[in-house]
């Protein structure tokens, strides 16, 4: 059976986490995988995580499954974050507790298959290393347009809206949320303005990936793009991820929400994700979803969560500052928005930054701006300026 199989590259970035984790060098500079690390380079667990863990802890009388929906309370204290409180309130808004964001995004690209076999992606590149092959993997066509111009570090707008232009009516865009990955660069309000009439007017359906939600500018902020995409468009898809944002990652806390329009077809919808979730997982797992949900459904506890998150996004904040000081080419850098942002540098100069400076960061030159302990900055910035002179 298995020696007709060709071996596959693994996700670069899976693979530089791996490089990284072998190196050990002192003074390593880690900035390859997106995990927000304090000015010490730890990744800590969020106090608010932790003390919901001791309530559940205190709480949980059972393992038992908890059924195909997992925590029905999680994603419907989640709506109003993402949606703000209005249209969290909407008919036939459905929404799906998932494995990560990962498994949100699969699942979603998965329904628009069965909805329509043909379903065409537009994805702007580049883009997240795992959204084609979860788009692939789900049996669809991607329809590819440049978004971000690494060499004048800007985003190319006139790209996008003609590529959304030629689409067909049908076809679903791909649009993040946030702090994109891997560039940092968001679209700005009049840029969202413009996407958004585009998506009503040529029927396309926007499926919004929003892994990162106040890590740029705030939780509301944050969502602005994707609530005026809501307000605008009859279908939604929105892929939804706890773990940056809580700082759960490998417990994989997620969710998928799709606005139908009614109830009637939201039925009909939510038995199609049902049928392909069982295929998948069959039952999320639980842990941190119902941590989330236990942060969510107390004040004190959701006040302390949203300080952390306040700090985890100020750090972010203070590093671009500070990078971007650094030197005028690096200006953009205090403009962008996430964890993310691109290095001007060719695949040999990031390659030599690892071998000369242990400095990790991934081959199209994305680095975690959050990534480095403070003492790092200077070291990392004149690290980068000498192999972009070199
Ligand atoms: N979407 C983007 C843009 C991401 O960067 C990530 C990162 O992991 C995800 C989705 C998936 O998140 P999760 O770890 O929750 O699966
Ligand atoms: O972009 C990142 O670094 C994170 C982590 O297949 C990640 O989103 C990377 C690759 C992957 C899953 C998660």
């Amino acid at each position: 059976l298995f020696t007709g199989l060709e071996p596959i590259q693994t996700d670069s970035l899976l693979r530089l986490i791996q490089l990284a984790a072998e190196d050990d060098r002192p003074g390593k500079i880690d900035v390859g995988v997106g995990v927000y690390r304090t000015s010490n380079g730890a990744t800590p667990i969020l106090s608010a995580i932790k003390k919901a863990e001791k309530i559940l802890w205190e709480t949980q009388e059972t393992k038992a499954y908890l059924g195909m929906s997992g925590d029905k309370k999680y994603a419907e204290l989640l709506k109003p974050i993402v949606f703000g409180d209005d249209l969290a309130q909407m008919d036939g808004l459905i929404g799906l507790q998932t494995p990560g964001g990962c498994g949100a995004l699969t699942l979603g690209f998965m329904l628009a298959k069965a909805a329509n076999p043909a379903t065409r992606v537009l994805v702007g590149t580049p883009t997240w290393a795992n959204h084609p092959p979860v788009i692939r993997g789900a049996g669809l066509e991607i329809v590819e347009y440049d978004y971000y111009l690494k060499g004048e570090t800007r985003i190319d707008f006139d790209a996008m809206m003609a590529a959304f232009d030629a689409a067909r009516p049908g076809d679903v865009a791909l649009l993040h949320g946030c702090c994109h990955n891997p560039t940092g660069a968001d679209l700005d309000a009049g840029q969202w303005a413009k996407v958004r009439a585009k998506c009503a007017e040529k029927g396309i359906i926007p499926f919004v990936d929003i892994a990162y939600q106040g890590l740029g500018d705030g939780i509301d902020e944050d969502a602005e793009g994707l609530r005026g995409l809501v307000h605008a468009c009859d279908e939604v898809i929105v892929a939804q991820s706890c773990d940056k944002n809580f700082g759960v990652y490998r417990d994989r806390v997620g969710c998928l929400f799709v606005k139908t329009g009614s109830e009637e077809r939201a039925k009909v919808v939510n038995s199609h994700i049902m049928q392909i979730a069982r295929t998948m997982w069959s039952m999320p797992p639980d842990h941190s979803a119902a941590a989330v949900r236990i942060i969510l459904e107390s004040d004190e506890l959701r006040a302390e969560w949203l300080d952390e998150l306040d700090m985890m996004r100020g750090r972010i904040v203070d590093l671009r500052k500070r990078i971007a000081s650094s030197d005028p080419r690096l200006a953009y850098i205090a403009d962008q928005k996430g964890m993310f942002s691109m290095m001007p540098l060719s695949p040999e100069q990031v390659e030599k930054l690892r071998i000369d400076h242990a400095i990790y960061m991934a081959d199209s030159g994305r680095f975690n701006v959050c990534g480095m302990a403070d003492e790092d900055v200077d070291r990392f910035c004149n690290a980068v300026l000498e192999a972009m002179d070199g």
